[in-house]
């Protein structure tokens, strides 16, 4: 294994950060000049995807560079496969400080998976325990009813199973109880420029997990009322839909709460919210990246900024994510070193285990053979000639309400989905296939699986899906080599022989 070149490695993940929603990928409303500006000087992934649109999942396929059916994370309560490695070890084995600063979402929590510097926020003042956050709120003279009801408006009394925050979305018409400097958002920057200074010339590896624009919809002024309610783009809806969906569509939309964003004032007040969450992220991304340049790290530091999956903000009649629609699976994906990354727009198919083997790159550390991903610099060289022509993701509703409604057992609700420069097909274990002709309906509005036009193209994507888990599938995390090189010396002997 080669020497680590001294490179730091900043991994920024915000949590429901939609692809089309930053000013570099064209949002009208919505102002990131800072995102922007590292877009710009960096190489900016366009067709980036990830392989399951719910947070541990996607989480743990970036962590592990491997696919959901190999890290065996299927949901959020689900903990690793045995003897999993994460992007910590192995950084950490190679002498880096790994540190998290932010959110996992990982079960059980009480793990670090790998982490030497372990500052853990997951938001949820369920997990309040296990942070350092709270602390930080009492200290800067918070009551404790402040704490626990952060997000939910002062204006409203808290509802008994709901102490999280209001399920039917009314937090969006009002500010954060919490004063913008105290944000979780101020606060995980804040750490992650104290742990960059307390760790000094040693090499690090960081991963700054903001928890926001993930709902609940509320963020403290200035940001709250940034974006007029009126000036919100719109989403584009077919009215019945749903209807000529999977059943499973329609049920998920009400477990999820998309019936409450009928209400045409509250959907504009969701989205203007939204927009101000993404804006506040990005002010703080800016004084990050100011603080790092005063420190003197700008220039030898790997800067990936990414999103673990989107928000439908109405789109389709839902809000959240999972599912298999583009507001949901694919996101911003930007790689940023001067020198090192040549700046440019890439418009290759790229999963987001991806991101691993190209930090290992980056740092001069060899690629495990477990990994399923690749390293985007040959990409970004101009040199991968059988770059991929097409993008898969997981998803298992096992978990969800939506799954008894519709009597199904445990084991029927694998869904996986491929997706190509111009057809998205979704293949479900025990409900109705979908297909999407994206050139067409880049919506996905129409679904045309059972179509007879269409036939062929079901017969091959089923075919592509089919070879994807037969090369993918029974990867273990460490794999021995030891048969595979005594297989491959005597070719390599006749060769010197010949
Ligand atoms: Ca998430």
């Amino acid at each position: 294994m080669k020497r680590p070149a001294n490179t730091n490695i900043l991994f920024i993940t915000a949590d429901q950060l939609r692809y089309d929603s930053l000013g570099f990928t064209g949002h009208p409303l919505v102002r990131t000049p800072n995102i922007d500006r590292l877009a710009a000087g960096g190489a900016f992934f366009d067709k980036t995807f990830v392989q399951c649109a719910v947070c541990a999942p996607s989480r743990a396929c970036m962590y592990t560079g491997r696919y959901v059916h190999n890290n065996r994370v299927r949901f959020n309560e689900v903990p690793f496969g045995e003897g999993e490695r994460t992007i910590a070890d192995y950084y950490s084995e190679q002498g880096y400080r790994a540190a998290l600063v932010g959110r996992t979402h990982f079960t059980p929590i009480t793990e670090t998976y790998g982490f030497e510097y372990y500052a853990y926020y997951d938001g949820l003042p369920a997990k309040d325990s296990y942070s350092s956050y709270p602390d930080y709120l009492r200290r800067c003279g918070y009551s404790e009813e402040d704490i626990r009801y952060r997000y939910w408006p002062k204006e409203l009394e808290p509802l008994p199973g709901q102490e999280a925050y209001p399920e039917n979305l009314i937090e969006a018409f009002y500010p954060s109880r919490i004063a913008e400097e105290h944000s979780d958002t101020a606060f995980l920057t804040d750490e992650a420029i104290r742990f960059m200074e307390e760790t000094g010339d040693r090499p690090w590896m960081l991963h700054l997990s903001y928890w926001k624009p993930h709902l609940p919809f509320i963020v403290s002024a200035p940001y709250h009322d940034m974006y007029d309610p009126a000036d919100v783009p719109m989403p584009t809806l077919a009215p019945g839909e749903l209807d000529r969906k999977p059943p499973l569509q329609k049920l998920f939309r009400e477990e999820r709460r998309g019936n409450f964003l009928e209400d045409e004032k509250l959907l504009r007040q969701v989205r203007a919210v939204y927009y101000g969450m993404i804006t506040q992220l990005d002010d703080h991304l800016g004084r990050l990246f100011a603080e790092m340049r005063r420190l003197g790290v700008s220039d030898n530091t790997l800067i990936v900024f990414t999103s673990d999956h989107g928000e439908y903000l109405g789109d389709h009649y839902m809000v959240e994510k999972e599912l298999f629609y583009e507001q949901a699976i694919r996101v911003p994906l930007i790689v940023h070193m001067p020198g090192v990354v040549p700046p440019g727009r890439f418009d290759g198919f790229v999963e987001s285990i991806d991101i691993l083997p190209t930090c290992l790159e980056a740092s001069g550390i060899s690629l495990p053979p477990a990994l399923d991903g690749r390293s985007l610099f040959p990409l970004m060289r101009g040199t991968a000639n059988d770059w991929r022509s097409e993008v898969y993701a997981e998803w298992d509703f096992q978990y969800y309400r939506s799954r008894r409604q519709l009597g199904l057992r445990p084991d029927q609700c694998k869904a996986n989905m491929v997706r190509d420069a111009r057809w998205k097909y979704v293949h479900y274990s025990d409900q109705p296939d979908e297909l999407y002709d994206l050139e067409r309906d880049y919506e996905e509005h129409v679904n045309l699986a059972d179509h007879p036009d269409c036939a062929e193209v079901v017969r091959d994507m089923k075919d592509k899906l089919l070879k994807w888990r037969m090369r993918s599938e029974d990867k273990g995390p460490e794999v021995d080599l030891t048969f595979a090189t005594y297989l491959r010396d005597p070719w390599a002997s006749a060769e010197r022989k010949g």
